[in-house]
């Protein structure tokens, strides 16, 4: 199965983001309830790789801690497809990203190699109309790029499949940790 890890936000940080959504030129927004911080994308795994590193997951300790975001941004370079809210690199969330890191490499997993940017992604564009897209995006970051979002308390995080369906993806969680 597809999966992740990633941490929820409360409703209070997805209204203000569904109404940053409400803004965007055309293309195709995250649904508010698919909106999240990813920590780690797992691709396809057998599910007894799963059952390994939820234990390890488990085994994970780590205090609550606060986030807030700083600003709004893009991936894909002078083309951009995809825009996120930019969250701090807090280091209680680095800490916890490490410590997620760990434990998908003692359940024999080999973590993703990119450097972890934590974001939220708001919304992604078609290639085709890329330079009309990257230009409404520059548009609604100059608009938008300082707006105030409010910061939210990170008390958890969740093992989540992946599935696609003809309506979108659909995110299940499979397993909730808490953090104490
Ligand atoms: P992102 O939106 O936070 O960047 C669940 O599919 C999440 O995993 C996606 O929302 C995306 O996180 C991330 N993801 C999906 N496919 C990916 C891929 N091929 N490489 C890296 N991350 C991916």
């Amino acid at each position: 199965m597809r999966a992740f890890i990633a941490i929820d936000l409360p409703e209070e940080v997805t209204a203000p983001l569904v109404r940053l959504q409400a803004g965007l030129p055309a293309g195709r927004p995250v649904a508010e309830e698919n909106l999240h911080l990813t920590l780690a994308f797992l691709g396809d795994q057998e599910e007894v790789v799963l059952e390994g590193l939820h234990y390890e997951l488990e085994g994970i300790k780590a205090p609550p801690f606060e986030l807030c975001f700083s600003g709004l941004g893009t991936f894909g370079g002078n083309r951009p497809r995809i825009l996120f809210a930019d969250v701090a690199p807090e280091s209680a969330l680095t800490d916890l990203h490490r410590r997620v890191t760990g434990a998908l490499r003692r359940a024999g997993m080999v973590p993703p190699r990119e450097r972890f940017h934590p974001h939220v992604t708001l919304g992604r564009f078609g290639n085709g109309a890329a330079a009309d897209v990257a230009a409404r995006l520059r548009g609604f970051l100059a608009e938008h790029g300082d707006t105030p979002l409010p910061g939210f308390a990170v008390t958890g995080f969740g093992l989540y499949e992946s599935t696609r369906h003809p309506s979108g993806v659909r995110y299940e969680l499979l397993a909730r940790y808490d953090l104490v």
